[in-house]
């Protein structure tokens, strides 16, 4: 485990190299693509040759974001670059197969993170876990630099840190955060526009999975952890994109008395994949994940675990009692 290099050292980095490689974890988020859209635009707009790949490319949601078009599947034939960025990726293997046999040509490896269980898999990494959002950081090395900040980098960011703190409202967000949304105004964000394409457009099939997520709703007798499940074939009944559960949790997160949320997925294959959200640090999610092999962070982390579902459940659902 190497320690956190400078942001000096990173503007040395980007300043000396020419190609970038720019990827960020499988099924992503907005702090994800909103991440690498930040830091991209921003290199590019200094000349910089960036790629941006993502291992199951950009999700519907995010493709109002301009320079969206730009993140693509990583290519099956490694091109020549100079350096390979992680952005929002707790371990190198969240990257995904494909963007590692992609950035194989890279001479150095750079890891840009917030989430608190990353191992500083980089070459050089900066891992700050008190930023409640990886575009946080990106948006606090652009400004430490003097680096440009283009109009796309800008909502890109806004979006980024706006969904990993469930629209500025987690305790993770900070004065910091707040001082960064009013700068991103300052520079002519729009804040309302940005937001109804953010929150205010969902397709219907995500409402038809929150109704059947709904339905299988269950509260622990003491009331403080809510769970819901999906069975994979809810996938193809509903045509859902992998995009359509984000955040869904935060609504039995919100319920009055419950300290951890859980989503329970079965998978393509019969693995399950958990979310869980915890209400306050009395309760660490990260520390339940870690016991089956997952991350995350204090509030909010995740497993992928075999399966069946129902046996996924009986142990997570124990390890969390235990832990209350
Ligand atoms: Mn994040």
């Amino acid at each position: 485990m190497s320690e956190n290099t400078s942001i000096q050292a990173l503007g040395e980095i980007f300043d000396q190299h020419q190609t970038f490689a720019l990827m960020s974890h499988m099924r992503p988020d907005g702090d994800a693509i909103g991440s690498q859209l930040g830091l991209g635009l921003a290199l590019e707009a200094m000349g910089k040759t960036v790629f941006y790949w993502n291992e199951d490319g950009l999700p519907d949601s995010l493709a109002f974001l301009p320079g969206s078009e730009k993140i693509s599947l990583p290519p099956a034939e490694a091109p020549e670059i100079d350096v390979a960025i992680a952005l929002d990726t707790a371990t190198k293997v969240r990257l995904g197969e494909g963007n590692l046999i992609a950035a194989a040509k890279a001479k150095l490896w750079v890891n840009i993170d917030h989430h608190i269980s990353n191992p500083r898999y980089g070459d050089v990494n900066y891992v700050d876990a008190t930023s409640p959002a990886t575009g946080q950081i990106v948006y606090e090395i652009l400004q430490h630099l003097g680096m440009p900040l283009p109009d796309g980098a800008r909502d890109a960011i806004y979006v980024a840190v706006s969904t990993d703190t469930g629209s500025f409202q987690y305790e993770s967000t900070t004065a910091r955060t707040y001082r960064m949304a009013a700068d991103l105004m300052d520079r002519g964000l729009n804040v309302g526009d940005i937001n109804a394409k953010t929150y205010d457009s969902h397709p219907y099939r995500r409402i038809e999975l929150l109704r059947a997520l709904l339905n299988t709703l269950e509260l622990t007798p003491d009331g403080k952890v809510a769970h819901w499940q999906m069975l994979d074939h809810l996938r193809t009944d509903l045509a859902l994109k992998p995009e359509d559960s984000e955040g869904l949790i935060d609504m039995i997160r919100a319920i009055r008395g419950v300290q951890v949320a859980v989503f329970f997925e079965e998978l393509p294959g019969g693995k399950v994949r958990v979310s869980m959200r915890s209400k306050d640090r009395s309760v660490n999610v990260c520390d339940i994940a870690a016991q089956f092999g997952g991350g995350g962070h204090a509030l909010a982390a995740g497993i992928r675990m075999p399966g069946p579902i129902s046996d996924a459940k009986q142990q997570v659902l124990a390890a969390i009692t235990a832990a209350i």
